[in-house]
């Protein structure tokens, strides 16, 4: 790159070089020029202009691992969402002044070109951004990281509120063509479905197993480059789509069927139709099997297929190629290897194995059991008959094994069995990929300890060994450096820029805690920050709220365990409060909300309906006026997240303590200076432990005690008749108050459901919720106080960054070569 700066540190080199790719781009890529370009071709040819410069990397980078043999890391997942692509490559290639003028000079304005791009949402939720952000370190630490995953045409569907209900819209993503990818044809496969397994005998009486009369698909990889922040590497992200082969079945064509023959080709373009859209919880169908086989299938083809190209036999392979599986949905990976290296490549069962599990590692994700997954023995067989077999074989080793180390505990056995036999007979996921990994992590300290003492106690009394825990991470260029410019400024100009590579370096802000002309800049960057959120707010809900104001965020997908409905409750007993005594002194809060509800859970829609509501409610009374507003942004997703935590006050972690295994928004709200009111749940217990108890609003019910509770009995209803508090709140609910012209009895299952049933404990911790409110209120009047929480919320909030989580994965699983290309 040339390297000519002037004295504002602008390289006018690189800006005239960019001008010049977007004209040649606009030109020779679209056809357009500056009367018909749209905002879209301009964002377009800006995109070609970095892409470009990616290419560059992009081809070197690869070529290094090349050379060097290195040890490659493939993070399977079913979902990246990776949010918009323009802005992060212009940070991690240093480049973002220079773009900004060289558009300013073309007269136009970059920043309405990068709202022009879609955000990629081919995920749900935290599992999901995870995976992105891993990208983000892997690429910076210098590692050869791959992504693998699935090209949905149609990522999370876009949320819009009718009346205050969700509806789902298609999110068509890449209808006007997506600049970030290439198509890599030459690497398209075939990938079996079906048929049936026959057993042979070779020429010195090995039994082989040849399956057959298989219905075929082709997996089609598209390439992404995943550009490591400004040390010239670039990674891949090899993305799968499925197309049917060429054949038509010409039986039914001569037969005259042309459109069943069509249709039989349209059923396999099916499969990476569309990405499922719940959290933590899964489908269960059929379609989504054949998505994780597809994409597993592609990818272990491909690593293999990489691996040969040094290697002649596979006793290398674990030395060469570390595998993680983002939760248990690339788990099959566990038999297609087994199948890969047994049938295709002639080994023996044994080493095959061996291998198997010297390459995998297993991150769970959840504790939820409506997440775990299990196939139905039938369905697995009648798709994947060879795995269904294999299965069976590594089922019977490992119950060999327990018996020998437990002899004659049948109830054991009964327990571990990778195939449940209480009823139906299911296939258990976590199970597979558990014996079949020489690692399992959980995502935070304290899930990681749940995860030993109940779900996988019986394989912890096993191999206690494999199992490690990685706290989760977030990574700081998306997080800080990009979606806050401002604040990220002024860190840099007092402490320096390392931090963007070493979090932990924020640790130097702690001097500024007390220093008033730094608070003065720290409160004035929160507040511009504050007014343009605004501004998204005025026009994406029509509610004008008070930017001095706290703005109180939850943003999160929707879920009765995160208890939006605490939150719901407690703003409730606010206005009940206001409404008794209008004069009362109150601290004025804005409520935001974000949140996709699962398309068919009905409880979590409702109670979208209800916040919804509540809002209608509370900001056209006239005796709340300014005091309170509450609003429900719609279509929360990544590009919206970026503008939300830096405008953000109060960060909401209230999920049931011993259900969110970690959160990761929690990280990316104290990363951008708002203080935490939260359970201790997940990773809120070692947030608080970085930043000091003093700076952080812990309350509620923790885990022994939410155990206890239940084991002694919960009764919602007594927390109704005891607390008046609650009574008020739920009566208001119950009498058709926020009903708004519809059915009185419209939140009937809500109120039921938290009288009699209440899962998650909204009641048992109401009250003690509504207690630290009130702290956080009365903080928040002292800005000095306040503003030195803020400070020290960021200070000491390094640990969290993704390179720290990938830093460790590395060390303790993956044992990979990093700053390859240094
Ligand atoms: C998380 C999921 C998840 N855990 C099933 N599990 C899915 C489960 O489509 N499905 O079938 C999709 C997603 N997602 C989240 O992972 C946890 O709830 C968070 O606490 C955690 O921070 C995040 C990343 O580890
Ligand atoms: P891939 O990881 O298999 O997609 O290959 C990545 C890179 O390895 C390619 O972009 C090439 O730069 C390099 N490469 C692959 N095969 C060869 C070869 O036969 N000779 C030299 N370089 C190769």
């Amino acid at each position: 790159m040339p390297k000519k700066t002037t004295s504002t540190g602008l390289n006018r080199e690189l800006v005239e070089q960019i001008k010049e790719g977007f004209l040649r781009h606009r030109h020779y890529s679209l056809a357009k020029d500056e009367y018909t370009a749209t905002d879209y071709d301009n964002f377009l040819s800006l995109a070609y202009t970095v892409r470009d410069m990616l290419f560059d990397r992009w081809i070197k980078t690869q070529q290094t691992y090349y050379n060097k043999d290195v040890k490659r890391v493939y993070y399977l997942s079913l979902e990246f969402l990776m949010g918009r692509t323009l802005g992060n490559a212009l940070v991690n290639l240093g480049i973002e002044k220079e773009a900004e003028v060289a558009m300013k000079e073309l007269g136009l304005d970059i920043a309405v070109l990068r709202e022009e791009e879609k955000d990629a949402g081919l995920g749900n939720g935290g599992l999901g951004r995870l995976a992105a952000c891993f990208l983000d370190s892997m690429a910076t630490l210098g590692m050869a990281g791959y992504g693998y995953g699935i090209r949905y045409d149609y990522g999370i569907f876009n949320q819009k509120f009718v009346n205050g209900y969700q509806v789902e819209e298609p999110d068509d993503w890449l209808k006007l063509g997506y600049p970030w990818e290439v198509e890599r044809c030459e690497f398209q496969l075939r990938v079996r479905f079906y048929g049936n397994v026959r057993v042979e005998r070779d020429a010195n009486g090995y039994e082989r197993y040849i399956w057959e009369k298989t219905q075929d698909v082709l997996a089609i990889p598209f390439d992404v480059p995943i550009p490591g922040y400004k040390n010239d590497v670039v990674n891949t992200l090899r993305l799968w789509t499925s197309r049917a082969t060429n054949e038509f079945d010409f039986h039914d064509f001569n037969a005259g069927n042309y459109i069943d023959a069509v249709e039989e080709k349209n059923l396999s373009e099916n499969i990476s139709k569309v990405l499922y859209p719940n959290d933590n919880s899964v489908a269960g169908k059929i379609l989504r099997l054949k998505q994780q086989y597809l994409f597993v299938a592609a990818s272990l083809w491909d690593i293999l297929r990489r691996y040969k190209k040094h290697h002649k036999d596979f006793k290398d392979f674990p030395k060469k190629v570390a595998i993680q599986l983002n939760d248990t949905h690339p788990a099959i990976a566990v038999a297609e290897l087994m199948r890969l290296l047994v049938d295709e490549e002639g080994l023996v069962w044994e080493e095959a194995w061996k291998i198997t599990q010297q390459v995998f590692g297993y991150t769970n994700h959840t504790l939820m059991p409506e997440a775990l997954e299990k196939w139905p023995v039938a369905m697995m067989e009648e798709l994947l008959p060879r795995h269904m077999q294999i299965i069976y074989k590594i089922n019977a080793d490992f119950l060999a094994e327990v018996s020998r180390r437990f002899p004659g505990d049948v109830d054991r056995l009964r327990r571990m069995s990778l195939i449940d036999e209480s009823g139906e007979r299911y296939v258990r996921m976590a199970w597979l990929a558990t014996v079949g990994s020489h690692s399992i992590n959980g995502v935070a300290a304290l899930h990681t300890e749940l995860l030993k003492k109940e779900l996988f106690h019986d394989f912890y009394e096993m191999f206690p060994e494999r199992f490690n825990n990685k706290t989760n991470g977030i990574t700081p260029r998306r997080w800080l450096l990009k979606s806050n410019p401002k604040l990220s400024t002024l860190i840099t100009e007092n402490i320096g820029d390392e931090w963007t590579i070493d979090l932990f370096k924020l640790r130097g802000l702690e001097k500024f805690a007390e220093d008033k002309a730094f608070h003065k800049k720290w409160q004035d960057i929160k507040r511009e920050n504050k007014v343009k959120l605004a501004e998204i707010i005025a026009r994406e809900t029509g509610v004008q709220v008070n930017v001095d104001s706290m703005f109180d965020v939850q943003v999160k997908r929707l879920h009765e365990y995160k208890r939006q409905l605490l939150n719901a409750l407690h703003i409730i007993h606010l206005y009940n409060q206001l409404k008794e005594n209008p004069s009362m002194n109150f601290v004025p809060r804005t409520f935001i909300f974000g949140a996709k509800a699962a398309p068919g859970y009905f409880m979590a829609k409702m109670i979208i309906k209800l916040i919804n509501n509540i809002a209608k409610v509370i900001n056209s009374d006239p005796v709340v006026g300014d005091k309170m507003k509450v609003v429900f942004l719609p279509n929360y997703r990544v590009s919206l997240a970026e503008k939300i935590f830096p405008a953000s006050d109060l960060s909401e972690q209230i999920s049931t303590a011993g259900t969110e295994a970690s959160g990761t928004g929690n990280m990316k709200f104290a990363l951008n200076g708002a203080l935490t009111i939260g359970t201790l749940d997940g990773a809120n217990v070692e947030i608080a432990e970085e930043v000091g108890m003093e700076n952080i609003f812990i309350f509620g019910l923790k885990v022994d005690e939410v155990e206890a509770l239940k084991k002694q009995g919960y009764h919602p209803y007594h927390y109704y008749e005891t607390n008046p508090n609650i009574r008020k709140v739920i009566d208001l609910i119950a009498s058709g108050y926020f009903s708004q012209g519809e059915d009185p009895n419209l939140f009937k299952p809500i109120v039921d459901n938290l009288l009699y049933s209440d899962p998650y404990l909204c009641l048992a911790d109401f009250q003690l919720y509504a207690d630290c409110q009130k702290k956080v209120s009365e903080a928040y009047l002292d800005t000095f106080a306040w503003t030195k929480k803020s400070i020290l919320n960021v200070a000491r909030i390094g640990k969290f960054s993704s390179d720290r989580t990938i830093i460790e994965y590395n060390k303790d699983i993956w044992k990979a070569e990093d700053h390859i290309l240094k």
